[in-house]
């Protein structure tokens, strides 16, 4: 499966292609690969995890996104991204379905994308900048994002977005939802569901999160940023 040729979409204007194509696609939604091994992101990320969460758990959601959509061809060109943040002009049969699957799929492929083998520890450029106005620096970064991770209660996210004026927060989402319906620019997510890490580290969610800081892949945060001025 070819995920970049079947289904050829442009990136928004403001953000560069090579990590946010998936998240533009339109039906038929595919699930794209990981762009790096399943077992890449060991020690910190075990590889069942990794093959479980993206095989089974996104693929899911993509087929449930699908099947969703397979009736409404007039629905067929919406992006992931206005799927999300127009679901209340869908008709009520198609709005839960999309609201729950397209967020399922949306956050996963951000997750996805944004850890990676080697993954720095560090915020790099326009985000180190960003971060340091926000929190004061990295550190003062990690500590309050993981206590927003710790902070889902169930299941759910935590978010590094951009507000409209450009400011760095700290935000949780519930189950699948996104920050894009309330105006932000998500960056960087970790999914705090339980499947993200029980095989792991079983029911300590703060051990997952201290791992995944690990290999958070910075380069894809900074591609993620609007183009300023
Ligand atoms: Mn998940």
């Amino acid at each position: 499966m070819n995920f970049m040729n079947r289904n050829p979409v442009g990136g928004r204007p403001d953000t560069p292609p090579a990590y946010n194509t998936a998240l533009t696609q339109h039906y038929v939604f595919l699930n794209p690969p990981l762009g790096y091994a399943y077992d890449a992101l060991e020690p910190y990320i075990d590889e069942l995890t990794m093959r479980l969460h993206r095989d089974r758990h996104l693929q899911t959601y993509v087929g449930n996104l699908n099947a969703a959509l397979e009736k409404y061809p007039q629905y067929q060109d919406w992006t992931l991204e206005k799927l999300i943040t127009d679901a209340e002009s869908l008709p009520p049969e198609l709005r839960v379905p999309v609201e729950r699957n397209a967020g399922g799929v949306y956050n996963h492929i951000f997750y996805f994308q944004g850890i990676a083998p080697g993954g720095s520890n560090k915020p790099i450029g326009k985000t180190a900048e960003a971060i340091a106005a926000a929190f004061g620096g990295g550190d003062g970064f990690r500590a309050r994002f993981k206590d927003a991770a710790l902070s889902v209660f169930g299941s759910g996210y935590a978010w590094l977005a951009l507000t409209p004026e450009h400011k760095a927060v700290i935000v949780t989402t519930a189950n699948q939802q996104t920050p894009l319906i309330d105006g932000l620019i998500p960056l960087l997510n970790i999914d705090v569901w339980e499947h993200a890490y029980y095989l792991k580290h079983y029911n300590d969610r703060g051990a997952y999160i201290d791992d995944w800081q690990g290999v958070v892949n910075w380069n894809a945060v900074e591609s993620r940023l609007p183009k300023l001025g």
